[in-house]
């Protein structure tokens, strides 16, 4: 087994949908704090290891690996023989859509604005831009509405297994579903909320994304 070592910190949406499927692979690994609030990741330091500064990076045998696609399909492959992911091509297809989705759509709305906004600021003494909020609503609702048309309406978002796209959302919506907006944005994404039901029920949503 190789010596991992996942940098980021425990707050952070992409450093836990690495975590969960580490946790659920069963896989041993170190967690090295990378603080993105205070200045750290953006360190000579850190950027040795993401030239970006973003988090997580996985360090495997020495070796660093960034992005958490790329991560997250390593992992799955090298640690659990492809169990996270599909053997038929469109459901792999759809899979790697809706981390797209989520990449390129979502993140920057829901938890760059939505989240930071109504969670992170108030939680720091300071006061919401509800006009920042309001602006997001809608970006955040066609993302998750294009996602709502691709999920299966299974247990898990392509199916009756979990897969690397539940890993990608889950996070989000448990920063999400704390917010006032997220009545308004799932208003008409039932099979999402119904997913959202028994997946931030999940043994391992509740020890990593705490
Ligand atoms: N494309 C990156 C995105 C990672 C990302 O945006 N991480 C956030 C934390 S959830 C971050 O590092 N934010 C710090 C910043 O933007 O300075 C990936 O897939 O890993």
């Amino acid at each position: 087994m190789s010596n991992l070592v996942v940098h980021g910190f425990t707050g952070s949406t992409y450093v836990r949908t690495v975590r969960l499927l580490l946790a659920e692979i069963g896989a041993e690994y170190t967690l090295h704090s990378v603080n993105i609030f205070n200045g750290e990741s953006q360190s000579p330091e850190y950027l040795k290891k993401h030239p970006f500064g973003k988090i997580p990076t996985l360090e495997v045998d020495g070796e660093l690996l960034y992005e958490t696609g790329a991560i997250t399909e390593y992992l799955d492959t090298v640690l659990a023989d492809r169990q996270f992911s599909f053997a038929e091509p469109m459901r792999q297809a759809r899979m790697r859509q809706i981390m797209g989705i989520i990449d390129s759509y979502l993140y920057a709305p829901a938890i760059g604005t939505i989240v930071i906004q109504s969670l992170i600021v108030p939680s720091q003494g300071g006061k919401p831009d509800e006009d920042k909020v309001h602006q997001a609503i809608a970006p955040a609702t066609k993302a998750l509405e294009a996602i709502e048309s691709i999920a299966t309406g299974d247990v898990y978002l392509l199916g009756d297994t979990i897969s690397i796209a539940d890993f990608y959302l889950i996070p989000i919506f448990v920063y999400l579903s704390q917010t006032p907006a997220f009545e308004t944005i799932t208003a008409q994404t039932p099979k999402l909320r119904t997913w959202w039901e028994k997946a931030s029920q999940l043994p391992n949503v509740q020890k990593v994304c705490v």
